[in-house]
């Protein structure tokens, strides 16, 4: 398939869609609001919302209905990455190619444009309602999966180990288990999102989750990878930051070319688990296989 084509035109959907979930740049609380747009629209591969996309439409739903639960993830993958440069945390100044948000306009603003995306993602899923009349309860278990992906169960308690592993040593498992909740977390969930979603059956979510997982540690390992071998150019950010922060990362770990055969692994056995849905799945597959071949 056209793998560039395709997520060319899914980005377009999804951005339009977020153009129409996200309030007009105006009102009493402007700067804010200003600031949730200038991250939300800085140019990101729009991964996560495409996944819960393409999970959609493996268990043969139309991906466009899932758009609200697409949406939701970009919101909160933002919010995730404006209050992780924050000074309090990694202190980034450049993020997507242009000045990380605290940066453009101050810190205050920033926390608050993150606090505004995280709220607006669960705003936009509750809105949501209405377009899945008799699938309620389908989206009351994507509120639940989303929430406990994102919060201290996933991203916020991987966050809070990742801070705690820097300028020591960690194990192997222990970096596995920070990356499964940092990053991996919410990409399993936005894959596991749309098939649900989509009324997927127990199989074919057990599937999409077990693609999910191991689509997130492969996730992982090429951007350790890319922050060592990458171009700043390319990549939108600074490269070389793990080695500076003493953060603990696969290369670190494993070595540089065992971590590539170890992305290799991951992504094959991420198709692997996709045998279930024939072509319907080949997206995932392509996107697991771009893992491996990404720039940025
Ligand atoms: C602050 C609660 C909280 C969590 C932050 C996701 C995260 C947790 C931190 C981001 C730090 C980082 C660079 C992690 C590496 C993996 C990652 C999430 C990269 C950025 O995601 P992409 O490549 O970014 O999908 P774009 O900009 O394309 O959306």
């Amino acid at each position: 398939m056209d793998l560039k084509a395709y997520l060319e035109e899914r980005r377009g959907l999804v951005n339009r869609a977020l153009e129409a979930y996200l309030p007009a740049v105006r009102g009493p609380a402007f700067r804010v609001v200003k600031a949730m747009h200038y991250s939300l629209f800085a140019g990101g591969k729009r991964l996560r919302p495409i996944l819960c996309l393409a999970g959609a439409e493996a268990v043969g739903g139309d991906p466009a209905e899932v758009l609200p639960v697409a949406c939701a993830l970009e919101m909160i993958h933002t919010y995730s990455l404006i209050h992780d440069d924050l000074p309090a945390m990694d202190d980034d100044d450049l993020r997507r190619g242009r000045a990380t948000c605290h940066k453009e306009f101050d810190e205050a603003t920033a926390i608050l444009a993150g606090d505004g995306l995280l709220t607006a993602a669960f705003q936009t899923l509750g809105e949501a309602a209405s377009r899945f009349e008799g699938r309620e309860t389908a989206l009351l278990a994507v509120i639940e999966l989303i929430a406990g992906a994102a919060g201290y169960r996933g991203m916020v308690g991987g966050q809070m180990l990742d801070l705690q592993a820097e300028g020591r040593e960690v194990t192997l498992k222990e970096l596995e288990t920070i990356h499964r909740l940092k990053t991996g977390a919410l990409l399993t969930a936005s894959v596991r999102a749309g098939g649900l979603m989509a009324g997927g059956t127990r199989a074919e979510v057990t599937a999409l989750t077990s693609y999910g997982e191991k689509f997130g540690l492969a996730f992982q390992v090429t951007d350790d990878l890319l922050d060592v071998e990458g171009e700043a150019a390319e990549m939108g950010k600074a490269t070389g930051m793990d080695a500076r922060r003493q953060k603990a990362t696969y290369p670190g770990v494993l070595g540089r070319e065992e971590a590539r055969v170890w992305a290799q692994r991951l992504v094959e056995t991420a198709i692997a688990d996709l045998e279930t849905f024939g072509e319907r799945a080949e997206p995932l597959r392509a996107i697991a296989a771009y893992l491996l071949v990404r720039r940025s």
